[in-house]
């Protein structure tokens, strides 16, 4: 069901004419309407669409972020795509589907979409598991509003563009990291009547079926004129739409209001398995280089958080990327800023007392992360991240530990390029290891979790499997949008490796998993009852694994549907979690949010900000005068 060109003009014009005071508005509560409607809504799908129906067994495949496996974070990229449209006038609301059907079991959300009626609908297909979410939400929209544009983007999006608009439900893609200017043309185009070949990063689809690429041409070099993510919008949209569960990024936000600062956008390194990755930028985002956003702006970014927040600020991606004389300037300005929240750095890199003892003395309390993947040095070299020794690892440890840092969290990975079974549960030893020279401290914390469920996009391994010894079940979006809703994450897992096959991946993490939690009990880590629970979790995770493989193989009919329901009921009652406690992901925090008055000022400047785009930028709009975008 492409758009076509009439439709969209009909839709435009009806819309905007009354906007414009050409015609006469109906009535006086529909030009209220107007006024006040949304110009663009952005939903966020979860990951399968009808999860609340099939039960699938996700496994661990969100284990170590904050979300549910129904991946109900909504890509910070929202928060900044309607920030700059709503600076212009445009109104435009967040609309975190996957949460709300995640937190209200009685939510309809196919009913929700019927009485939205924006000028435009976009979502987000920026984490490749959304695809089945995504595409649902997307054909709910057509069937509801057949005249309306679909507009789809993200990393996802902008890697499968021309097959994404073989979907009857997408008219468009917009490509690349940074879409908030395009986007801005875009909508201008779509209420004004410009020319859709004028909008930059945008792929579309006419009437016909043709498609037309635009020139990939706005991939800003430099970042620093939105906050990453637009937290100011965010509660400024509460106030405004008057719905926090639209916008509460994942399940248990309101009690851990952990938040991050995007560093950069792109990265210097190039690891085998990240679609984030150097070459994967080149090849997704047309970016050449990263695009760092100044100390300046990080420093304003983690300054405007603490008007609300309390909890952890995660400061994403490792500031030295940037350079010396950027993380020079990044500590110096740190350690005159008022920081009074937690930091958590990324570690990319080895570091010493020199950036450690610096950072120590700038903030309250730090954490740190390091995404080791493997104990496996050639392991390490091969993937590319943290392709150092284990001695300057271990040497970087010591130094965060003797510099007070609050913890240090340590992730492991199952299913990276040639692993083996023994090199995972090797990963284990090693974690004990490090508990036994570190004597036990607590602050070492370790995770195992498996490469899943799919290899991203863009990778160098996905790009170049047999380099890396992958072999590919899923290339396509389509191929990828099904594996979703397979029966296990096993099924899902997108690959297996000439050194795993997915049974060993499955069978490795499990394993892992069990073993780390003994090495955590045996080091006073977590308490015997603690360790207990996730071995049983852990065993009822491996029988319903294989239950499902038995169910695989009986024949349709009435016999295998009863087993799968009794399936179905167990996986529900181990959900969210498989392996790991969500609990363990959390730094500990004193406070939650900013105190009342605090709070209260910060609403304040809130309902000025958006009285001020009300007056000078929503009613001009509205009256239709027409701007350029910067
Ligand atoms: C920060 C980050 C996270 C944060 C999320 C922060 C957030 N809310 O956005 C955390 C740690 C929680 C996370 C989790 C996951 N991540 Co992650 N993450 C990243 C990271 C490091 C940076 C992302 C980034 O720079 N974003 C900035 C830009 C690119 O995006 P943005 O500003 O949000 O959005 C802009 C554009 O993308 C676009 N856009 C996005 N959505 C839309 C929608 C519309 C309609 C339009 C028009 C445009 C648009 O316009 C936006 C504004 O300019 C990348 C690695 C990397 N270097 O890129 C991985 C990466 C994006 N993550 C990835 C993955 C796989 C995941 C997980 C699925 C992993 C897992 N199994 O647990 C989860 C999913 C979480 C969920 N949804 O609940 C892959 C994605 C590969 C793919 N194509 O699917 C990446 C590339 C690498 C990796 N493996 O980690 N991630």
């Amino acid at each position: 069901m492409p758009l076509a060109p009439e439709r969209l003009a009909s839709a435009r014009s009806d819309h905007m004419e009354v906007l414009r005071g050409s015609r006469r508005p109906e009535s006086f509560k529909a030009g209220l309407s107007r006024l006040f409607g949304r110009d663009l809504i952005l939903l966020h799908p979860p990951s399968v669409y009808d999860f609340r129906k099939r039960g699938i067994m996700f496994g661990p495949i969100s284990d170590v972020i904050p979300s549910t496996p129904v991946f109900e974070m909504y890509p910070m990229g929202l928060t900044t795509i309607a920030g700059r449209l709503e600076e212009e006038g445009f109104n435009v609301e967040i609309v975190n589907i996957a949460y709300r059907m995640l937190s209200d079991p009685g939510y309809d959300a196919e009913a929700e979409i019927a009485k939205l009626a924006p000028l435009a609908f976009g979502i987000d297909l920026h984490w490749l598991p959304h695809a089945h979410g995504g595409i649902e939400l997307a054909k709910l929209v057509k069937k509801h509003h057949p005249g309306t544009p679909v507009i789809v983007g993200g990393l996802s999006a902008s890697y499968y563009y021309e097959e994404l608009l073989g979907y009857p439900w997408i008219d468009m893609v917009m490509r690349g990291d940074s879409t908030e200017t395009p986007m801005l043309q875009l909508m201008r185009a779509l209420r004004f009547g410009g020319t859709l070949a004028d909008v930059p990063n945008l792929a579309w689809k006419a009437a016909d079926g043709t498609v037309t690429v635009n020139p990939f041409s706005h991939v800003p070099s430099q970042i620093d004129d939105i906050p990453l993510p637009n937290y100011s919008y965010v509660m400024r949209s509460v106030l405004k739409y008057g719905s926090l569960a639209n916008v509460v990024p994942f399940e248990d936000w309101l009690d851990y209001p952990i938040t991050a600062v995007l560093t950069s956008r792109g990265c210097t390194q190039d690891c085998s398995i990240c679609g984030g990755s150097r070459s994967a930028y080149r090849k997704i985002c047309n970016r050449t280089r990263p695009a760092f956003r100044s100390p300046e702006t990080l420093i304003a970014d983690i300054l405007r958080i603490q008007e609300f927040s309390k909890a952890p600020i995660f400061l994403v991606h490792d500031i030295r990327q940037g350079g010396k004389a950027h993380t020079e300037r990044f500590l110096s300005l740190l350690a005159q800023a008022p920081i009074e929240n937690e930091l958590v750095f990324e570690l990319f890199f080895p570091a010493g007392d020199e950036y450690l003892g610096r950072i120590a003395r700038a903030v309250p309390r730090f954490s740190l992360e390091m995404t080791l993947e493997t104990h496996v040095e050639a392991l390490r070299r091969l993937n590319g991240k943290l392709a150092c020794s284990n001695a300057e690892i271990e040497a970087t440890i010591a130094s965060a530990l003797s510099n007070g840092v609050n913890r240090i969290d340590l992730f492991f990975m199952v299913g990276i390029p040639r692993q083996t079974t023994a090199d995972v549960l090797g990963s284990v030893d090693y974690c004990r290891s490090l508990l036994e020279r570190f004597g036990s401290d607590k602050r070492l914390w370790f995770f195992i979790a498996p490469l899943g469920p799919f290899l991203d996009p863009g990778s160098q391994a996905f790009e170049h499997p047999e380099r890396y010894g992958y072999r590919l079940f899923c290339k396509s979006f389509e191929d990828h949008r099904q594996a979703l809703t397979a029966p296990s994450w096993k099924h899902m897992l997108s690959f297996e490796t000439d050194t795993m096959t997915r049974d060993d991946i499955v069978a490795a993490t499990y394993e892992a998993s069990a073993r780390l939690a003994r090495a955590k009990r045996d080091y006073g880590i977590i308490d015997a009852a603690t360790c207990r629970e996730v071995e049983a979790r852990i065993a009822t995770a491996r029988a319903v694994m294989s239950e499902i493989d038995d169910l695989e193989q009986l024949p349709e009919g009435p016999q295998r549907d009863a087993r799968f329901a009794a399936v179905k009921r167990r996986v529900e009652a181990m959900a969210p979690r498989d392996v790991h406690a969500k609990e363990w992901l959390k730094w500990p925090i004193r406070r939650r949010f900013a105190t009342l008055p605090r709070l209260g000022k910060t609403v304040v400047k809130l309902l000025f900000a958006e009285s001020y785009l009300f007056l000078f930028k929503r009613l001009r709009l509205v009256l239709g005068r027409r701007a350029t975008a910067r």
